[in-house]
């Protein structure tokens, strides 16, 4: 029986940080996982390095269920994103190495393809209206079948999802947190002239997504919700804090604009009411920060009942494993909705080489063994740890609120 014989965490900087835990196996089998949390990288990390791996070597590396309640039950301070994130990162590099032994593809263990491609959607961004207008345009012509919008808002001189380079969207900017400003009245005020001129310049062969990043009462996310039911929008994204699942019940009553909530929730409690009383239409929890693969096949099996379908979580501060293991998910699971696809830097994806693709609006996971992606430890060591905080918000009058 082969068994687990060294693990180890890799800390590397492309450009932004990441951290990955590979997994060896007696028989010389190497398995990859993501742990990466943005702004909190060096406490998964830790996590891994000093409580998860002394308990991972000697084990069966096949026995990937078992390692899972082994590291959620046993830890007995369970759930939230360090310990789901920790775990992640051996389920996926777990996968990795029974995909390589078993000669397949993940997603041929997942249960096969379920479709041709995954689609994604892509980040149309820009300071003004105009900008973002004629950034979703340059995606349609690559193909996009779904572009999210991200402007500016007049009279705040920054927000959520504008970035300084139109195409690699880095949040974590600063050895300290920024303090960004924030008005709910002049953000409600843009976006639906922001959707006006996109559905003008696009036309209707195009998905529209949006995310509001947490910011609006439940009063406020129905209004904004009806604003935009004329311009069809795929979802309205993080429309409020969901905290408490109940608030998103006044959000329901008021209009028909799908909802999507869910990349920063790390188990199925934490989606367990939005999701059985159909207060949402799609779960954005990903592998990296839900506890795996393993877990999010449960959230999507529990989804499914209620005709919730998956949207997973796929910005930059994801590393290309946890794009290639949502990919080979994605094209399995039956009640997928849509992928995330912030596309990553030369350097990035030079640092984790992959196998997977992109083409006409879809991606594809590929046919290479397990994951189909690798870190390149080399290349990686030469890109040092740099501390880096996400931001955060403060209203006009200072008050602290939601980034
Ligand atoms: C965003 C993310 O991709 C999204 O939908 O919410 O960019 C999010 O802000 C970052 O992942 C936070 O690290
Ligand atoms: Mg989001």
């Amino acid at each position: 029986m082969s068994t687990i014989e060294r693990a180890r965490v890799v800390i590397t900087c492309p450009g932004r940080n990441f951290v990955t835990l590979i997994i060896e196996t007696s028989d010389g089998v190497r398995g990859v996982g993501d742990a990466t949390l943005n702004g909190r990288e060096l406490a998964v990390a830790s996590y891994l390095q000093d409580h998860v791996i002394p308990c991972l070597i000697g084990r069966d590396p096949h026995r990937i269920e078992d390692i899972w309640q082994f590291l959620y039950r046993g830890a007995y301070w369970r759930r939230g994103p360090v310990t789901m994130s920790a775990i992640a990162a051996v389920d996926m590099a777990l996968w990795d190495i029974k995909g390589k032994v078993a000669g397949l593809p993940l997603y041929q263990l997942l249960g096969g393809a379920s479709r041709q491609g995954v689609m994604v959607y892509g980040h149309a961004n820009g300071s003004t209206v105009a900008e973002t207008v004629e950034a979703a345009l340059e995606y349609k012509t690559q193909g996009y079948k779904a572009i999210r919008l991200q402007s500016g808002v007049p009279g705040l001189a920054s927000t959520y999802g504008v970035s300084k380079d139109r195409y690699f969207y880095e949040p974590a900017d600063a050895d300290l947190p920024t303090e960004n400003v924030w008005s709910t009245e002049k953000y409600l005020r843009s976006v639906p002239d922001l959707f006006a001129a996109a559905r003008d310049a696009l036309s209707w062969d195009v998905h529209l997504l949006h995310d509001v990043h947490h910011r609006l009462t439940p009063i406020e996310a129905a209004r904004l919700g009806k604003d935009l039911e004329p311009y069809r929008p795929f979802w309205m994204e993080d429309a409020v804090v969901a905290d408490n699942q109940e608030s998103f019940r006044l959000v329901r009553q008021h209009t028909t604009t799908p909802l999507a909530v869910g990349e920063i929730f790390n188990s199925i409690w934490d989606a367990k009411l939005l999701i059985q009383e159909q207060l949402i239409d799609y779960i954005r929890a990903t592998a990296v920060h839900a506890g795996g693969i393993t877990h999010l096949r449960r959230i999507a099996a529990f989804a499914d009942m209620f005709n919730v379908r998956t949207g997973c979580h796929g910005a930059t501060d994801l590393s290309p494993i946890s794009m290639a293991a949502a990919l080979h998910f994605d094209l399995s699971v039956p009640n997928f909705g849509i992928q995330e696809y912030m596309r990553h830097t030369e350097e990035t994806d030079a640092v984790f080489p992959h196998a997977y693709t992109f083409a006409n609006g879809a991606m594809h996971p590929g046919e290479a063994l397990g994951l189909g992606v690798d870190v390149n430890e080399e290349l990686a060591a030469r890109y040092e740890y740099k501390r880096a905080y996400l931001p955060v918000n403060r209203l006009e009058d200072g008050t602290m609120y939601n980034w």
